[in-house]
């Protein structure tokens, strides 16, 4: 085995974890490093990790270093190389004696969550640490995080790679072609109902996607909406929200950070705006990204945006604009 790795998760009890975890040691996503696993749940479930743990043991990965398991994030994030942040408190539960129904509720709560995480962070890990925010919701969460951590060499994302993935399908099956046929499904904006999936710019058989797809129509009728509403489709079918494509999601976006990404092609995350495609400074804004061959992540520049596209994206802009405004108070 060449080298080992850290990874962090939290949120390890839950259900996208419990088919996250044993991918990050399979000898694949990290090649053939050994990865040392440090999971993090809240004190109520945090022992039932111990049977996660034994399930590891018992599934034989030769790649699986060490797994420790705690509710204190801040000794979990002594160098961590990689964080994958999927715990949060979802929507509908009671916290604190109120249900939580309102998205500021939300961002309030998973707010406070992210200070100290992001703060740990910024203080424990490697320098060159890389963290990626699923819980929701998840931009804003990463926002506050970055800010908290407050060390600018680390990189924080938040995961709209499940997006990209959901309209890569529904591109395949709108033009009969392989899902591998699909490249370069950029994901513009929040990870929300706002975002904007970009079937313009994808590259379908090596084609751009506006040649291929002509109905703009369909675009915005069917695609647009199908991909936006994907999530609660899945609730509504499955009574409880994407678990294992969130998942695949999780390791697809690991895996293009950790590999250089072939030439012309992009992959989809959300990072920090430097103001590129106007996005305002600051904001973590889903953008096409490119890993370089000395592992460090670009935004791919030389996408041109519709008047359509620019439309949509604004929406997203907008909505990522509003979040910001309501979390204030967690900004120092
Ligand atoms: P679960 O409710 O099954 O698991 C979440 C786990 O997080 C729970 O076990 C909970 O105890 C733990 N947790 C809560 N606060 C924590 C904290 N401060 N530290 C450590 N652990 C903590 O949810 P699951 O289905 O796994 O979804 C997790 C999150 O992913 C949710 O916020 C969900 O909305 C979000 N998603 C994000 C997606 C994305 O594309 N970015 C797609 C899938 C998913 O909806």
């Amino acid at each position: 085995m060449s080298a080992s790795i850290k990874v962090v998760v939290t949120g390890a009890a839950g259900q996208i974890a419990y088919s996250l975890i044993p991918r990050l040691v399979n000898g694949r996503t990290f090649g053939d490093k050994k990865v040392d696993l440090a999971l993090v749940e809240i004190p109520q479930v945090v022992n039932k990790l111990e049977g996660l743990i034994m399930e590891l043991e018992d599934s034989y990965f030769p790649n699986m270093g060490n797994v420790t398991y705690t509710d204190n994030f801040d000794e979990a994030s002594k160098d961590g190389d990689w964080f994958l942040l999927v715990g949060s408190i979802p929507r509908g539960i009671v916290y604190n004696g109120k249900k939580i129904e309102e998205r500021s509720d939300l961002l309030s709560i998973n707010g406070g969550i992210f200070v100290d995480q992001g703060q740990a962070i910024g203080k424990n890990a490697k320098d060159n640490a890389k963290i990626l925010v699923v819980g929701n919701p998840a931009n804003t969460n990463a926002f506050i995080g970055k800010n908290a951590a407050n060390n600018n060499s680390q990189l924080w994302m938040a995961m709209t790679m499940l997006d990209s993935n959901r309209a890569k399908s529904v591109i395949s099956k709108k033009t009969n072609k392989n899902i591998s046929d699909i490249k370069n499904m950029i994901i513009w904006g929040n990870h929300s109902p706002t975002m904007y999936p970009d079937a313009e710019n994808s590259i379908i058989s090596g084609e751009l996607g506006s040649n291929v797809i002509k109905d703009i129509g369909w675009i915005e009728s069917d695609f647009i909406p199908l991909v936006q509403q994907r999530g609660k489709a899945v609730i509504d079918a499955r009574g409880a929200s994407s678990a294992t494509s969130a998942a695949k999601a999780a390791i697809d976006t690991v895996m293009a950070c950790e590999n250089p990404t072939e030439q012309g092609e992009c992959f989809s995350a959300a990072i920090a705006s430097d103001g590129s495609y106007d996005v305002p400074e600051g904001l973590i804004c889903g953008y096409p990204l490119i890993t370089q061959k000395d592992g460090s992540i670009d935004i791919k520049r030389d996408i041109v945006l519709s008047k359509f596209a620019k439309s949509k994206f604004k929406i997203s802009i907008d909505e990522l604009l509003a979040e910001k405004e309501s979390v204030k108070h967690l900004m120092k």
